[in-house]
C-alpha cells in the first residue's frame, strides 16, 4: 500500500485536529506550544513530505534553498502567506496552499467588533469601571460617536471584506471599497456597496476604514502616509489583516497629533511586538489592541485543521489541492 506522507506541523494544535492527522499521515507536531527554533524548522525542511507551517515560521528563500527532495508540499494553517517566500517556493516545485473561507466570519465579526469598541468606546469603559473610575452617570461621560448612518470604507473586497460589508449593513452603515477589481453587480447590490477605483477618492469620503485585502508587496505601507491625509479628524482604522499595509509610524503619529479619532488594531508591523507609542494611546483610551485573534475561536481552528487535510489528502492523492495559492495571489 501506499506509505503514508511524513506531515510535520510546525506548532501544537487542537488535540481533535492532532487526532485526525495522526490517523491519516504520519504527522509529527511540535509539542512545546512555542514555535519551532531555526534548527528545528530546517531540520522539518530538510525531511518533511509535507510542511504545515503557521503564521510565525518565516519560510524564506534561504530556508526553502534547504528544503529535501521529499518536500513537495507547504500546507499552511492560515490564510495569509506573507511569511511563506511562496515564489521561491512554486520555482521549485513546491505546492503551497492556505486556508480559505473558515475563517471569514470570524475575522469580519472580528472587525465589526473593534469598528463599535472603538466609536463606542467600549474597552476604554470597561477599564474605567473595572478601575474603580465610574462614580455614577453623567450626561457628558465616556461620550463615543454613533456608527448609524455612517460610511465605512472597506479595502478588500474578498471573502471577509464582503462579510464584514454584510454585518456593517445591519449595523445602518453604508458601504464604499477599494478592491483590484470591481465585484459583481449583483453583490454591490445585496451589499449596496459602492465601488471606488480610487483608494484616495474613498479615503477622503469615508468616516470608518477597515483593511481586508492580503499584505502582498503591492499592499505594503497601501496607507502610506500621504493616503492617511485623506482621512478626516474624526475618523477610525481598523485592521484585522497585516500590519505593515498600513504605514504604521505614520498612523502612530497621526494619532498621536489628533489627526485620526482612533484605530482598532488586531495586526502590527512586528508581532508579538507592539510599539510603547500605540500601548501608550490604548492607555489613553485611543485605540484599541488586540493580538492577533481575529480567528481565535476553537470552531474555526478545527476547521482549518480540516482544510488543511483536505489540502494534504487531494495532493497525496495526485490531485490539484483545492486551496493552492497561485501566483496570480502575490
Ligand atoms: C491565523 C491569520 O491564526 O489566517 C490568517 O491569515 O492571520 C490567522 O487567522 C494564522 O495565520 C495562523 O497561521
Amino acid at each position: 500500500g501506499n506509505k503514508k506522507p511524513l506531515v510535520i506541523v510546525t506548532r501544537k494544535l487542537p488535540e481533535a485536529v492532532e487526532e485526525r492527522m495522526r490517523e491519516l499521515f504520519d504527522a509529527r507536531f511540535n509539542e512545546t506550544d512555542r514555535p519551532m527554533t531555526p534548527a528545528e524548522l530546517n531540520e522539518a525542511m530538510t525531511t518533511a513530505d509535507v510542511l504545515v507551517p503557521t503564521i510565525t515560521d518565516r519560510i524564506d528563500a534561504h530556508l526553502i534553498a534547504k528544503a529535501g527532495d521529499n518536500l513537495k508540499l507547504i500546507a499552511n494553517f492560515g490564510n495569509g502567506v506573507d511569511h511563506i517566500d511562496v515564489t521561491s517556493a512554486l520555482r521549485r516545485g513546491i505546492t503551497v496552499t492556505n486556508t480559505p473561507g473558515v475563517l471569514t466570519d470570524d475575522t469580519a465579526d472580528m472587525a465589526m467588533g473593534l469598528i463599535i469598541a472603538v466609536s463606542r468606546r467600549l474597552v476604554e469603559g470597561a477599564a474605567a469601571l473595572s478601575d474603580g473610575h465610574w462614580d455614577g452617570w453623567s450626561p457628558t461621560w465616556m461620550l463615543g460617536h454613533r456608527i448609524t448612518g455612517k460610511k465605512l470604507g472597506i479595502i478588500g473586497m474578498g471573502r471577509i471584506g464582503q462579510a464584514l460589508a454584510r454585518r456593517a449593513k445591519a449595523f445602518g452603515l453604508s458601504i464604499a471599497y477599494h478592491n483590484r477589481r470591481r465585484v459583481s453587480e449583483a453583490i454591490e447590490q445585496e451589499l449596496g456597496a459602492t465601488y471606488y477605483d480610487s483608494l484616495d477618492v474613498m479615503l477622503s469620503r469615508v468616516d470608518i476604514v477597515s483593511i481586508n485585502c492580503p499584505h502582498t508587496p503591492a499592499t505594503f505601507h497601501l496607507l502610506s502616509p500621504r493616503r492617511l491625509k485623506h482621512l478626516h479628524p474624526n475618523s477610525v482604522i481598523v485592521n484585522t489583516s497585516r500590519g505593515d499595509i498600513v504605514d504604521e509610524n505614520a498612523l502612530v503619529r497621526m494619532l498621536e497629533a489628533g489627526e485620526l479619532a482612533g484605530a482598532g488594531l488586531d495586526v502590527f508591523s512586528h508581532e508579538p511586538a507592539v510599539s510603547a507609542k500605540l500601548m501608550k494611546l490604548a492607555r489613553e483610551g485611543k485605540v484599541t489592541l488586540l493580538p492577533h485573534m481575529g480567528s481565535c475561536t476553537i470552531e474555526g481552528r478545527v476547521d482549518m485543521g480540516e482544510k488543511v487535510i483536505i489540502n494534504i489528502r487531494t495532493f497525496a492523492d495526485g490531485h490539484r489541492p483545492p486551496d493552492r495559492v497561485l501566483p496570480s495571489m502575490l
